[in-house]
């Protein structure tokens, strides 16, 4: 029974190593683009949350799989092992625990995407038509329409997402929201850009031949250039 002990103390102690050092070379593999509009940090958060829980299911096979190779090896006794019949407590705990985790991620996504898709004041209405294979943006505001997509900063934003033809996407991997665009209907995606800087929207649906090549760029610039813009393109509208 002490012996049992041991051996259990060993391996939870190898499993917490062996889950720390995989959470780590996983998030220095996975580097996430810059986080540019408000919804992303708690996105970041979540994906944080599942790449801990992946590391430590990891841990939890591999290290008892290998403790178990190397510990309990046959050392020159070619002979059947001890039988055993099974482990009631344990079967219960194996049950009941991944129900909790179960639960507590479908929890937390669920009210996570109310949260992030939620309607704010004072959203900035703008359309982006997906074709095969470019991007149009209308300003319902001004009427403009735009081959580049530009917004303010720290304006909620609220993209009415359309498509010519069969579906798109409209991800830009700074913003980590995307949506899908489909014909014949609008659909809704919302984020408040925090971040000036010029960013690539790309399709991710693959969507035909020249699917790969389907990107926009994406102009986050402050609220005053973000006039000007706006009335560039009013007087360009007029002329
Ligand atoms: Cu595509």
């Amino acid at each position: 029974m002490a012996n049992n002990r041991r051996h259990f103390i060993i391996a939870t102690l190898l499993i917490i190593v062996c889950t720390w050092l995989v959470y780590e070379v996983l998030d220095s593999v996975l580097v996430k683009p810059v986080a540019a509009v408000a919804e992303a940090a708690p996105i970041d958060e979540m994906f944080d949350q599942h790449i801990w829980l992946i590391a430590f299911l990891f841990a939890l096979v591999v290290v008892f799989m290998c403790y178990a190779l190397i510990v309990f090896r046959a050392r020159g006794d070619e002979g059947d092992g001890e039988h055993i019949h099974g482990n009631g407590t344990l079967e219960i705990v194996w049950t009941v625990v991944p129900c909790f985790i179960l639960v507590y991620f479908g929890w937390y996504a669920t009210t996570m995407l109310f949260d992030i898709t939620k309607e704010l004041p004072d959203e900035y209405v703008v359309s982006a038509e997906g074709r095969q294979w470019s991007w149009l943006f209308s300003y319902p505001d001004t009427g403009a329409v735009t081959e580049v997509l530009v917004l303010e900063v720290d304006k909620p934003v609220r993209m009415h997402l359309t498509s010519d033809d069969v579906l798109h996407n409209f991800w830009v991997p700074e913003f980590r929201v995307k949506q899908d665009t489909v014909p014949g209907k609008i659909t809704y995606l919302r984020f408040t850009p925090t971040v000036i800087g010029e960013y690539r929207l790309v399709c991710a649906e693959l969507c035909g031949r020249n699917h790969s090549g389907m990107e926009a760029v994406v102009r986050v610039v402050p609220s005053d250039e973000f006039k000007l813009w706006q009335s560039e393109q009013l007087a360009q509208l007029q002329e």
